[in-house]
């Protein structure tokens, strides 16, 4: 599958741009006339809206509107979602008699400059009844809990129940049963561009430029709330600061914005900040999970019993619903283990807090920190090595295509390599004689190991068996050989800074044999007439470069047979390089690209493919860390952090690389820094990036990426896809690896220095009172 472009590290064409600061993001887009929005947001978690006053905004000099729900008189935002787990839910686009979260917009102030828009937001007064909060998930089901929603009568959003073979009879059985809680922080996916619209109106509609994963969605929401023609909305997805997921949804703001400039006749703009994207935006991996496990006594799991509660705040998320998490993590919480005898209760619980959506990875972290958190605790019941322990549970590369118990296909793969590389290249086997010899000297050090398999590129049969009927699955791309011979993709599939620019005119430099310098990525705009999914799920490479490849071949058999009727010699007689088509051995004999361009009927060169991918990828690997604990601080340091990734081809292993370190960032960042907290009150209380610590480079060790390859048959471009991966088992290489430090067992993230400082000291406490008894 490689070539000479795909495989090789080809620098990413994108960055003279990006770093220079010369590409366009939405905020860089003006227009005249253009005004400027800013959302009315509620500081109170739970309340009975009595009445909203605007006039001292609507009077302030500049101001040209305040809009509230009953000014806009749109309906709702209803995720589509037919699945008998998710209770139907809607979310309004402004606050009308009820404001459920600190965030959620009541008033949209549209001014001529963005200050005028926030001192105008200032002056609007909200009266209303305070109401009681429902903040920790875990008790907001009870009977007493105050209701989110009253007419659907309960704070269950979601909720599905499985029970795969006979579990009760395996834990009757089983020599060791064990019970854990675990706990994933809520984190947020904070792009480093926040989210953004531009909406201009049309003759006949809207023109947005908007800061997204999924244009085709925004489009299609924007048409059926303001109640246009799919064709009279135009969304340009100008270049985006990262996604992560947070931009794979529709939010009420973008609606709103369209439908501004609508009524206004000018164009709007909206841009969020800092602590509007903290606060409303997102959050994700909010999650309690009591496990039970039942293993035998060589480290054999025998049966998990697993009760999930997913904490998704006020809403679901469009398009996905409340279950977008509840309903990926218990699916993979079998993970790469021979698992056949498992039952599942997974609910998300609406509570007064910002609504949960994607963030890379979405559930399958939570569903990684799970089982490998399990693999570990089996591993210190029975006195076995957590190495060991893995390799006895494997689902063995022989055992491949394998179906998992709750119905995954994992369709290629060797586990067991994947974790061997691991070892072998952080020195697993020397450094039980380390740890020692730093414990003498008052250090702690700890090892800690994850493995994770997870699903990527998932096609519409995925999302239509989950009910999830407006996630498309498939993805679109027309190729084109322009006037000038050269060749130019457009895609659904918006670059997020992840380098699609760059891997995809690999694809397509490669199936046409041109330089790359000839292959032109267009800005992904929803007036091409493509139709798509748009970017999230790590689809990129393995969709998108399904339909490059299927697109470049047909434009090259076209090439081939018009040469050879020019030329008139056998297609077979043809070589194609560099944007010629010659005939073998006789080199003058030849046309170019351009040449036959010229020469042919307008459109002949511009073809269109859909890739919807029959089934999902597995990529899978194994993660190792060192950590050194201070015991006078509680602080960890990272001090190795070794990964042995399978993604399948590596289109541009640099980007590849790029991608796994940035992902591994962001699974490192929930270990051990961020959590989106929220008082007793209902407040959050991580408002600015002073509380909500993000890592930055400093925090970070250097990571030792290898590779695993093994082939896999089942993707057109030999990709499995790599966006998510990284993100699966930090989470638990460090928990691992903090409990082997500490000889305490870590289960709750993000590990804070003040549980650590105290794990430590009782833990040197109880090697010096040992140490006094070993001398007396
Ligand atoms: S969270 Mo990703 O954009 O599937």
């Amino acid at each position: 599958m490689t070539g000479t472009y795909v495989g090789t590290s080809v620098p990413r064409r994108e960055d003279r741009a990006l770093i220079r600061g010369r590409a366009e993001f939405v905020d860089d887009i003006t227009r005249t006339g253009l005004l400027h929005a800013r959302f009315v947001r509620s500081q109170i978690p739970h309340g009975r809206i009595t009445g909203i006053d605007v006039s001292a905004a609507t009077g302030l000099d500049g101001v040209v509107a305040v809009l509230t729900a009953a000014d806009l008189g749109l309906a709702d935002l209803l995720p589509p979602v037919k699945n008998s787990q998710t209770q139907p839910l809607a979310r309004p686009l402004l606050a009308r008699d009820r404001v459920r979260f600190v965030g959620e917009p009541y008033a949209l102030v549209v001014a001529e400059d963005p200050y005028i828009a926030e001192d105008a937001a200032g002056l609007i007064a909200l009266n209303l009844e305070m109401m009681a909060v429902a903040v920790d998930p875990l008790t907001a089901t009870d009977e007493s809990a105050p209701l989110l929603h009253e007419d659907l009568g309960t704070n269950v959003l979601y909720e599905n129940a499985m029970e795969f073979g006979d579990v009760d009879a395996a834990f009757a059985d089983a020599p060791v049963v064990l019970t854990r809680r675990i706990r994933s922080p809520r984190q947020t996916a904070l792009p480093m561009e926040p989210r953004g619209i531009l909406a201009e109106p049309t003759a006949h509609g809207v023109h947005v430029h908007s800061s997204t994963q999924v244009p085709h969605m925004l489009r299609d929401a924007i048409a059926h709330l303001l109640k246009l023609a799919n064709d009279d909305v135009l969304v340009s997805v100008p270049s985006v600061g990262g996604g992560f997921g947070l931009k794979a949804h529709i939010y009420p703001e973008e609606i709103a914005v369209a439908a501004a400039a609508r009524t206004l006749g000018r164009p709007v703009k909206w841009i969020e900040d800092r602590s509007d994207n903290l606060t409303s935006s997102c959050h994700a991996r909010d999650q309690v999970i009591d496990v039970r496990i039942a293993a035998d006594t060589d480290g054999r799991l025998r049966a998990l019993d697993i009760d999930l509660i997913c904490d998704v705040g006020a809403y679901g998320v469009y398009a996905h619903g409340a279950g977008i998490e509840a309903s990926a993590t218990p699916g993979m919480i079998p993970g790469p283990y021979d698992l056949r005898t498992y039952r599942y209760r997974t609910r998300a619980i609406a509570t007064n807090k910002c609504p949960a959506g994607a963030y890379r990875g979405v559930g399958l972290p939570v569903a990684t920190l799970v089982h490998e958190r399990v693999m570990d605790v089996i591993a210190g019941a029975v006195g076995l090595d957590p190495a060991t322990v893995r390799r006895r549970n494997f689902i063995t590369a022989a055992k491949m295509p394998y179906r998992s118990v709750t119905g995954h296909r994992y369709d290629s793969g060797d586990y067991g390599k994947a974790l061997d590389t691991v070892l072998r290249a952080v020195d697993y086997d020397d450094f039980a004689t380390e740890q020692q010899r730093a414990r003498r000297q008052g250090r702690l050090l700890g090892m800690g190991i994850s493995c994770f398999v997870e699903y990527t590129a998932a096609g519409s049969a995925v999302f239509n068996k989950r009910g999830m009927m407006g996630l498309k699955g498939f993805d679109e791309v027309r190729a084109v050989i322009d006037d000038d011979g050269g060749v130019v993709l457009h895609t659904t599939l918006p670059a997020c800074g992840q380098g699609v620019e760059t891997s995809f005119a690999q694809f397509a430099a490669d199936q046409l044999k041109v330089k790359i310098e000839d292959v032109t990525i267009a800005q992904v705009d929803t007036g091409d007439g493509l139709d798509g999914n748009g970017t999230f799920g790590s689809r990129s490479a393995t969709a998108g470069g399904a339909a490059i490849i299927a697109g470049c071949r047909r434009l090259r058999q076209r090439l081939l047979d018009d040469a050879s009727e020019l030329l008139e010699v056998a297609v077979a007689d043809l070589t194609i390089e560099g944007g010629v088509i010659s005939v073998a051995g006789v080199p003058d004999s030849n046309v170019t690209f351009q040449g036959l361009v010229r020469r042919s009927a307008p459109g002949r060169y511009t073809v269109d493919e859909r890739y919807d991918p029959p089934h999902t990828m597995y990529p899978y690997g194994a993660h190792a860390c060192v950590v050194s604990v201070d015991p006078g601080t509680g602080r960890v340091e990272i001090l190795r952090y070794v990964v042995a990734d399978d993604n399948g081809v590596l289109v541009n292993p640099m980007i590849a690389a790029g991608q796994i370190r940035g992902a591994v960032a962001q699974g490192l960042a929930g270990a051990l820094y961020e959590s989106m907290v929220y008082g007793d009150d209902g407040q959050p209380l991580t408002t600015s990036l002073m509380d909500y610590l993000v890592p930055t480079a400093s925090e970070l060790p250097r990571f030792e990426i290898n590779h695993v390859a093994v082939p896999v048959p089942e993707s057109p471009s030999g990709t499995k896809g790599v966006g998510e991966s990284g993100t699966l088992p930090p989470a638990a290489a460090v928990a691992n690896a903090i409990g082997n430090a500490l000889g305490v067992e870590c289960n709750e993230l993000p590990v804070l220095p003040s549980w650590a400082f105290e794990a430590a000291r009782s833990r040197l406490r109880e090697s010096a009172a040992n140490q006094a008894k070993d001398q007396t």
